[in-house]
């Protein structure tokens, strides 16, 4: 078979695949559970991959399975492992936030779709527990493959329990642009489920620049649109176009050893579909009868076959389309049919490929007419099978499979008349261009068939990891020049994790020299404002800094001292110190395995960094238990628990403190504030600032943030304090 080399990525470890589906689907019967091929064009080309290459595939077997009942997964080249869902799930996971939300939003159809908080929790909780199967399976697998929309957030729990391993995802339908796919509620939880993977795969250069703009605007990635990575927090990810091929030899042979069709002088157009409103199976009718009505003499002579497999029946939507394709059919052949011809043959089952393979040969024209489609391989199944007389593709300029597939005739499927004369064309089109337009499509399709596709995917999912440049200046200046413009700056900055990095003990964590060069290069200029904000007593933190024109808020914000402003002390917090030296006394009963307890005052914190993993889910707990029982708050920061007064205080208080203190109350005309900070502590000052500043997290990207921005490391927020010290009052 073409493509069907022993490379070194073939010759790699065995590959782990998660998709929706497994490559057959059960179904009951009275003999028990009955094992059906799965439809649709994933299994087509996956299956060729595993059967090769080995490995597991794991997914849902498409129907309940009550206890006692045994899968069938005999005769496998590779491991089945079947995700079982319960009833409730097929209807909200399944049914519900797969077909009925993303479905419809990733065609860009946002109208079709519905939004329903229940089938979002479903299909959180499908993809947890698809994510934990996966890895489980995949310890020792050289590539996790997910697939589809599906699994969008299978990728991030996979992450968090193999961090090592290389994470791939490919999209099988589009991924649409900015605007539309904003209009679902958890866009942000989507996309960053899908950043936990190493290559992110779509059919085509317009689906990956989409889903590029997407992450950068809605979730501030930095994004390097030639290099097609993205940078979230300390991930990077690629991005690219794999357009799907399909097993052009295995349908070249069917078409060549399929028995001969009877002589007729019949032409045949013919449709193949998945019935879904995507494919546009209405307009198709309705541009045939256009045919029909402005051409006559085509009647008698040409026949619409349209070859309709059932799909996803249980949505009303579908059913709802099924009933208005029986009736556009029934119309067009009531109004049309004679004694001895009918315009549409209609059939509405599935076929063999077999089967197919030589309804494709004897077509003349395939009317191939989604009005959205990833990619579509009955367009290529067409072509692959065309091994007789020269046929005509007639393809939607829609379809994913239109961006190579140029010598096709092109239409947009909602234009009926156009639809109608390309079928004119296609039908009266001479054999000599038909046959150089086919040698064409044909030439291209036995070339980047699935082998090949799988290939160039899988050397970019095991290549060497991606990397995006470190920050430059024009990175900053792109994000924040308009945004601070002549205005005077308050700069924020938390300590630990943000200006250096987190260590063992807080007395080790020291501003390295380069970053107290930028931070005091910054602070020497007279416009600009810089408080640093930290959850260390107001003492530590000054001396840890150690530049006197600076601002210092300690404990969470309760003590705030700085140049221009009277010193700031939460009037309530003399009352919470005796309160925090009892909630140490209790916590001392946990300081255990390398655990301590550092007083600051009104707040403390429970360190927890020298215990090893195993041991600390317990203390936690315990700690958590501990200060919410004495009436405080417990707040997880990096390898600690921070006990802080109920006071209603925090960072996003404080801040407003110094703005108001230092700017008055219309601050927000008089500055621009930029804050930058790595816990959930900063947090709060985020949600605070949200639309009001540029907000950075800083760190890992495994957790949610209100932030306007991610940034990797503290030598990012170097970059940052170099580019503010030495940047230019933008002039309008
Ligand atoms: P589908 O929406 O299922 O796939 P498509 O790419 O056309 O669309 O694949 C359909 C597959 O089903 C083909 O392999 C075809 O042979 C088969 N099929 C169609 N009708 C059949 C019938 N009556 N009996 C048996 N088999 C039939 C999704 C995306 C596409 C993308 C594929 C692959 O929507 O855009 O091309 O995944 O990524």
């Amino acid at each position: 078979m073409p493509g069907t080399s022993d490379t070194s990525v073939e010759s790699q470890k065995p590959i782990v695949v998660a998709s929706n589906r497994l490559p057959f689907t059960f179904q009951r019967t009275s003999k028990g559970l009955e094992r059906r091929p799965s439809p649709g064009g994933l299994v087509s080309a996956l299956e060729p991959v595993l059967r090769k290459r080995g490995g597991t595939w794991i997914g849902w077997p498409g129907t309940d399975v009550r206890e006692g009942e045994q899968l069938s997964t005999r005769g496998e080249a590779y491991r089945i492992c079947p995700v079982l869902l319960s009833e409730t799930e097929i209807a909200r996971y399944y049914h519900g936030f797969s077909n009925r939300t993303l479905w419809p939003m990733l065609h860009s159809m946002p109208v079709r779709a519905r939004f329903d908080t229940r089938e979002w929790e479903s299909y959180q909780r499908v993809n947890e527990r698809f994510g934990a199967v996966t890895a489980e399976e995949a310890t020792d697998a050289g590539l996790v493959w997910v697939q589809d929309y599906h699994l969008m957030l299978a990728p991030s729990r996979i992450r968090k329990e193999l961090p090592d391993a290389r994470l791939a995802f490919f999209m099988h339908i589009p991924f649409p642009p900015h605007d539309v796919f904003r209009v679902l509620p958890w866009d942000k939880e989507l996309l960053r489920g899908l950043l936990a993977c190493d290559l992110i795969g779509f059919h085509v250069r317009s689906y990956a620049q989409n889903f590029l703009d997407c992450v950068e605007r809605s979730l501030g990635a930095r994004v390097d649109r030639d290099a097609q990575l993205v940078e979230y927090g300390d991930l990077t990810t690629r991005v690219g176009a794999f357009p799907l091929g399909i097993e052009f030899s295995l349908f070249e042979s069917l078409a060549v050893g399929a028995p001969k069709k009877r002589e007729s002088d019949q032409k045949i157009v013919l449709g193949v579909d998945r019935l879904d409103y995507t494919k546009g199976i209405p307009e198709r009718i309705l541009a045939f009868q256009r045919l029909l009505e402005r051409y006559p003499e085509y009647r008698e002579k040409v026949t619409l076959l349209q070859i309709a497999v059932p799909s996803r029946s249980q949505v009303a939507e579908y059913r709802k389309l099924k009933s208005e394709i029986d009736e556009l059919v029934g119309n067009v052949n009531g109004r049309f049919a004679t004694a001895y011809w009918s315009p549409i043959q209609y059939l509405y089952r599935s076929f063999s490929q077999r089967q197919l393979a030589a309804i494709y040969r004897d077509a003349d024209v395939a009317l191939v007419t989604p009005l959205r489609d990833g990619m579509n391989l009955v367009a290529k199944e067409y072509v692959a099978c065309q091994v007789d007389d020269p046929g005509v593709l007639i393809l939607s300029s829609l379809a994913g499979a239109a961006d190579t597939m140029r010598e096709a005739l092109l239409v947009n499927p909602v234009d009926i008349d156009g639809t109608a004369e390309a079928l004119h064309r296609a039908l009266t089109m001479e054999e000599e261009v038909r046959r150089s337009r086919l040698a064409a499509l044909r030439r291209r399709e036995r070339r980047d068939n699935v082998d090949a596709w799988v290939e160039s995917f899988l050397q970019r999912a095991v290549g060497a990891p991606a990397t995006l440049t470190p920050f430059t200046d024009e990175d900053f200046a792109a994000w924040l020049s308009e945004f601070i413009g002549q205005y005077r700056l308050a700069l924020f900055l938390d300590y630990d994790g943000t200006l250096c990095s987190l260590q063992d003990h807080p007395s080790q964590a020291r501003l390295s020299k380069r970053v107290r060069e930028s931070l005091g290069a910054c602070a020497e200029r007279d416009d600009t404002d810089i408080s640093v904000i930290s959850g260390r007593s107001l003492q530590d933190v000054r001396s840890m800094v150690g530049l006197e024109q600076l601002s210092y808020a300690g404990n969470h914000g309760l003590e705030i001292a700085g140049p221009g402003m009277a010193d700031f002390v939460h009037e309530d917090l003399a009352h919470y110190r005796e309160r925090a030296e009892e909630i140490a006394g209790d916590l001392e009963e946990i300081a255990l395995g390398g655990a301590w307890i550092e007083a600051k005052g009104p707040t403390l914190t429970y360190h927890y960094r020298a215990v090893p993993e195993n041991g600390r889910r317990a203390l936690i707990e315990r700690a958590h238990e501990i200060i919410n029982q004495a009436g405080y708050q417990a707040r997880d920061a990096h390898c600690a628990v921070e006990a802080i007064p109920p006071i209603g205080w925090d960072k996003g208080r404080a801040v407003l403190h110094v703005l108001r203190t230092r700017y008055g109350a219309s601050w927000s005309e008089a500055v621009r504030v930029v804050y930058v900070g790595d816990d959930q502590t900063d947090e709060d000052a985020f949600r605070f600032l949200a639309g009001l500043a540029m907000t950075f997290r800083v760190g890992s990207a495994d957790t949610h943030t209100a932030a306007s921005r991610r940034l990797p490391d503290v030598e990012a927020v170097r970059a940052l304090l170099r580019w503010l010290a030495r940047r230019r009052p933008k002039t309008r």
